[in-house]
């Protein structure tokens, strides 16, 4: 987009007093972000438009990508950067005696997700604009988002996280484009006079969903695809029947909230009210898109993919069903073929407690004519699998089970696609989570190892990286990720691995700066910045990090005149608010913090920071000056993980155990690239079929077990009220099912491997240029363009003359 520094200035003053009537120069940081992202959104809207005509004239298949959750971040930065903006309005807000740094920070990070598959939905969806694919957000428009997290006494406490208090100026409120979702009630079906079978509702809870459009902005190609998240709302004509502010209450809530529980499920009428409400708007405004395109109902697969992230959205398959028949009038088996051709799904987690079942009572009442399809679906899954697999394999993929309706299952057989998020991950969901189903379908199974933006990740977050691989390698990296591993050809290329090392240390001195600033804390640019951030379970294994800290503490206390690398250990985690153990590690952290940051005997040798309210900004701050990665789930649990991506590319050393995305991490950078530990995916399972894992006698036969587990429960971390115990009871009382102790001397020896390269600067410098060189695989534009070339068949429609993203294999 052309735009001179003068013609912006022009307009941005404009733009400002049309909506403050006062001059630039009064304005607050509020104020000028407001106008600024208007200002923006006014300019891409042209193209938000286009795109959308592009499409249709088309005719291009579409697909929707079905999502609880999406953690887009703050825009303003993004979308003026993908818009080619960005040095402009730059330049053009220092004239103004203004700063785009500040004013960015008046933009709340929306937090409408839990972790990392809401921040993957937003990867994707950076991605699909940057390769002009035709590809739709659906979720819901919570009114308050992911809790903002405080820390009082080291304690985590949840307060609401209010984003729309100011408006939100990407959105657009699209009442034209409603539609009504029912609830409860009863229903039948009736033959009606031109002989069809009608079905017919009464006493039901009626729901108006209304549409909110944000602009997905492609990368410099002219594209702008559409998120929509739904709003529910009480129907314009049924106003009267609600009175009072209470009686509004069943309809509000739906999208009052977002479920903060990762991986922990319980069930919960309310949820289940969440997903049906997203599904059934989505699936009716596609449907009502669908007639633009003048093709025969049974072509809606040539035209719409949809895409069930999670198990959350998979009541589009019984939906679609619905509407199919019921509204369509295609027979059962006309909708059955269209419905499992359009539909695809991931699995995220092999957790069990996060594998959605609902109570059978709950499904009929809250969704009676869903809950029939469903039931029927069900029949005739059995009836066909019976006499092909027999008794056991049947009941066992059956999707109605013991009063409950299971989610997997039938986001399973209602799909032509099942894939995992990394290579281990998909194994094992074909050998163990979904094993039968692998055994029936086994055509259907497939991976596609998740991946991140480079734009948000490394263009916008790392500004020093970005310009030095511009400077080695030329700029085409930015459009074809796999350019990334011409910088290799560097790796002993000593003026540029000093020129690394700067942008580090600059990195690493503005984060210390921040750490001061907001946790009153001085930390040492030159130590090591040791990074895990993630949401905080017990399987992610943070405690496995605290009780190095611990040893690492102890050690100095004892020995303090050895020769130590300063280390800084950084956490960003939120606890689920009803998950009591997490949330005593929270505080466990943050007792160690209080302990090793105040005892002057050790100094700048150890340091320990935990930020408040991790997010999306937040690791944005974190990961450019990351120095070491921990991932250190137990091997089989981490479906795959993204943070260990985005910290790769930023040059940060992975310390890891060989789990989801790990595994693939190590092919591709070699394992003498990377810090590997810890039991691996086989040896669990062996370990847990076994069954004679024996915490109790490690804590009694290793010494350095021994005292660090001692000193959780001595007294010598202070200010605990049973937390120590309570870590302690859960690794050794109760033989702690995710083997801590089992881990702990390999993952010892391996952060003793780190402090010994670091003291080596070229060495570790290369090895954080060759990382950044082999982190182009883990570029979500080749996730998504795996998923849009196998899974969901649609194709790039770039708008003329403009550059595409090209992408050629990135290990060629
Ligand atoms: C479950 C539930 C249960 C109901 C309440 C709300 C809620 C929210 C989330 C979940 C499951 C979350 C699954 C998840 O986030 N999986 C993560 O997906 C990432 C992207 O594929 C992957 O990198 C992580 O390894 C995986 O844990």
């Amino acid at each position: 987009m052309d735009l001179t520094v003068n013609e912006f200035i022009e307009q941005y003053k404009k733009q400002f007093q049309s909506l403050y009537a006062y001059p630039v120069e009064e304005g607050t940081d509020e104020q000028h972000y407001s106008a600024l992202a208007q200002f923006i959104k006014n300019h891409l809207s042209t193209y938000w438009k286009d795109t959308r005509e592009r499409y249709l004239d088309n005719s291009a298949k579409q697909v929707y990508y079905f999502s609880m959750e999406f953690l887009p971040g703050r825009q303003l930065r993004n979308n003026t950067y993908n818009l080619g903006l960005l040095d402009v309005v730059k330049e053009g807000l220092d004239e103004l005696g203004l700063s785009l740094d500040t004013i960015e920070e008046a933009e709340v990070d929306p937090a409408l997700g839990n972790g990392g598959l809401g921040r993957l939905a937003s990867c994707f969806m950076d991605s699909l604009a940057s390769l002009s694919i035709p590809g739709n957000g659906n979720g819901i428009r919570y009114r308050y988002g992911l809790f903002r997290q405080k820390f009082v006494d080291g304690y985590q406490v949840e307060v609401p996280e209010n984003w729309l208090r100011n408006r939100n100026i990407w959105e657009t409120r699209n009442t034209k484009s409603t539609c009504t979702v029912r609830f409860g009630g009863n229903v039948w079906l009736e033959k009606n006079q031109q002989g069809y079978m009608e079905t017919k509702y009464e006493d039901t809870l009626n729901v108006l969903a209304v549409p909110y459009d944000t602009p997905m902005v492609g990368y410099q190609n002219n594209t702008i695809n559409n998120l929509r998240l739904w709003s529910a709302e009480i129907p314009v004509e049924e106003e009267d029947q609600y009175p009072t502010l209470e009686s509004r209450e069943p309809i509000s809530e739906i999208t009052q909230v977002l479920y903060p529980d990762d991986s922990n499920y319980e069930g919960q009428l309310l949820r289940l009210k969440q997903e049906y409400f997203m599904v059934s708007a989505g699936v009716q405004s596609i449907l009502r898109h669908f007639r633009k395109y003048n093709v025969p109902r049974k072509n809606l697969p040539d035209k719409v993919a949809i895409h069930i992230n999670d198990t959350h959205p998979a009541l589009v398959i019984p939906e679609l069903m619905r509407l199919l028949m019921d509204d369509e009038h295609l027979s059962w088996e006309q909708a059955w073929e269209i419905t499992h051709k359009t539909c695809s799904y991931t699995n995220h987690t092999i957790l069990r407690e996060a594998l959605e079942k609902w109570p059978v009572d709950m499904m009929k009442s809250l969704l009676p004519r869903i809950y029939m399809i469903i039931e029927e679906i069900n029949r005739r899954f059995v009836e066909q699998m019976l006499p092909l697999y027999g008794e056991r394999i049947t009941w066992q993929t059956a999707i109605l089970q013991n009063g409950v309706v299971n989610m997997a299952h039938l986001a399973v057989i209602g799909s032509h696609s099942v894939n995992g998020v990394a290579k281990l991950h998909t194994e094992i969901l074909m050998e163990d989570v979904l094993k039968d189903f692998f055994e029936i379908y086994p055509e259907r199974f497939n991976n596609k190892t998740n991946g991140i933006t480079q734009r948000r990740w490394i263009h916008l977050a790392n500004p020093g990286l970005t310009k030095l691989l511009d400077n080695k390698i030329g700029e085409q990296w930015k459009r074809n990720p796999s350019e990334l591993k011409v910088f290799k050809g560097f790796e002993r290329d000593k003026e540029t691995l000093e020129q690394l090392a700067a942008i580090k240390l600059k990195n690493k001195k503005e984060l210390a700066d921040y750490i001061e600033k907001v946790k009153n804390v001085k930390v040492n640019p030159e130590a090591i910045f040791d990074v895990q951030i993630k949401r905080l379970h017990a399987y992610k294994r943070q405690h496995l990090n605290v009780l190095h800290i611990l040893h690492r503490y102890l050690e100095i206390k004892r020995n303090p005149k050895a020769d130590y690398v300063p280390r800084v250990f950084i956490f960003g985690a939120k606890a689920a608010p009803s998950y009591t153990y997490a949330k005593q590690i929270i505080k466990v952290i943050n007792s160690i913090a209080d302990l090793v940051n105040n005892d002057p005997d050790i100094g700048d040798l150890l340091k320990v920071v935990f930020f408040e309210n991790y997010g999306v900004s937040l690791a944005e701050k974190i990961i450019p000056a990351a120095d070491v990665s921990e991932q250190i789930s137990l091997a089989s649990m981490e479906a795959s993980g993204t943070s260990n991506m985005k910290l790769m590319a930023n040059g940060a050393l992975t310390l890891a155990t060989l789990d989801g995305a790990n595994v693939e991490i190590k092919d591709f950078v070699g394992e003498e690239n990377l810090f590997v530990f810890g039991l691996t995916s086989k040896e669990v399972y062996e370990l847990k079929g076994r069954q004679d894992y024996n915490a109790r006698a490690l804590y009694e036969g290793q010494d350095k077990i021994h005292a660090v587990l001692n000193a959780l429960t001595d007294g010598t971390v202070p200010g605990l009220q049973g937390e120590g115990h309570a870590l302690f009871d859960s690794l050794v009382q109760y033989n702690d099912e995710y083997f801590v102790l089992k881990d702990f001397e390999s993952y010892v020896t391996a952060q003793e491997d780190i402090d010994t390269l670091y003291r080596n600067q070229p060495e570790w410098l290369r090895k954080s240029l060759l990382n950044i060189a082999a982190s182009a695989p883990f570029s979500a534009d080749y996730t998504i363009k795996r998923y849009a070339d196998d899974i969901w068949k649609v194709k790039q429609h770039s708008s003329n003359g403009f550059a595409v993203t090209i992408l050629d294999e990135p290990l060629a």
